[in-house]
């Protein structure tokens, strides 16, 4: 695995339907993600906050809540991804709402297309983000980005990384979904996304889903990580903007991260959705910062 890692925080909630993911970034600062991977030997560069336009606050128009801003946010976030990659560094992007899961990934599509390396996108997550301007119930793009990489969604944002589309569905495996809106579900089916949601997870148990989602990988494959905070049960995240009861435990999601550590194949982070205007003293984000921990190779005594 890549030892060199760049922070890159995007503070920003203009995809979400609430305020606050803004301020993600300097919670999982104040929470010690620099400090935790250092201390797992990691060389890591915190290269600070992108900057872009403030939240407006407007109602949708054509079905899109703030889509210049989106726009403009996520072709910053692509070229910092990007960079980082060119520069042999694993970015670790600090959201921020899940909108800014189209410029990273569209980034590490590039990455993979320049390199020749095959790409696993896994999306962590209660939500599947896969809705158009058509299905949405909101017009929030957080709730998009996965359609908008499969090359559903206004051009303006599909083409960010240079090629439509970014990435192909069967690239995609989605854990912990537990909430999808009508018309997102027949999208989902009718696109074959391998989706593990909480039924499976309750019948077959996250090992079982882990080892599906992280199979027919080999040396060549670059494997990204989405993680939605709102993955994670409330009881564990109550700070996020759309909690969904029933996500993975604290226990559950330990043996997520740990499975795709034991992979070696990481060489991209998303964290999205804090959002500390929700949080109780910064727990969630603390909780995060452990999960990314094991992301690395935290492990128990019983391996290694
Ligand atoms: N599906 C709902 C919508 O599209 C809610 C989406 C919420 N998305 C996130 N990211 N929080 O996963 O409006
Ligand atoms: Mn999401
Ligand atoms: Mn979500
Ligand atoms: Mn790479």
């Amino acid at each position: 695995m890549n030892r060199h890692i760049s922070l890159i925080g995007a503070p920003t909630d203009i995809g979400a339907g609430s305020r606050g993911a803004s301020m993600g970034p300097e919670a999982l600062r104040v929470a010690g993600i620099h400090h935790v991977l250092q201390s797992h030997g990691l060389e890591v560069r915190d290269t600070g906050n992108l900057s872009g336009p403030n939240n407006p606050w407007q109602p949708p128009v054509n079905g899109y809540r703030h889509l210049p801003e989106v726009t403009a946010w996520n072709r910053s976030l692509h070229d910092a991804v990007y960079a980082e990659l060119q520069d042999g560094r694993m970015p670790i992007v600090l959201g921020g709402d899940h909108c800014l899961g189209i410029g990273s990934i569209s980034a590490v599509a590039r990455h993979c297309r320049d390199t020749g390396k095959k790409l696993r996108v896994l999306w962590l997550d209660a939500h599947a983000d896969f809705n158009t301007n058509t299905l949405t119930p909101s017009g929030n793009i957080h709730g998009m980005p996965v359609a908008c990489l499969c090359g559903f969604g206004p051009q303006e944002l599909i083409e960010i990384g240079g090629h439509v589309p970014a990435i192909s569905p069967k690239w995609v495996r989605q854990i912990g979904i537990r909430s999808v809106d009508e018309g997102e579900k027949r999208f989902v089916h009718e696109q074959n996304i391998e989706v593990f949601d909480m039924r499976y997870i309750d019948e077959m148990g996250m090992r079982s889903a882990m080892e599906l989602a992280l199979a027919l990988m080999d040396s060549n494959t670059h494997l990204h990580v989405s993680f939605d905070v709102d993955f994670l049960d409330p009881d564990i995240a109550p700070g996020v903007g759309t909690t969904v009861r029933g996500g993975p435990t604290y226990r559950e999601a330990q043996l997520c991260m740990e499975m795709i550590a034991d992979t070696g194949r990481m060489g991209s982070l998303d964290v999205f959705e804090l959002n500390p205007a929700l949080d109780e003293r910064n727990r969630t984000a603390e909780v995060a910062v452990d999960l990314i921990e094991s992301l690395f190779g935290k492990s128990t005594l019983m391996r290694k």
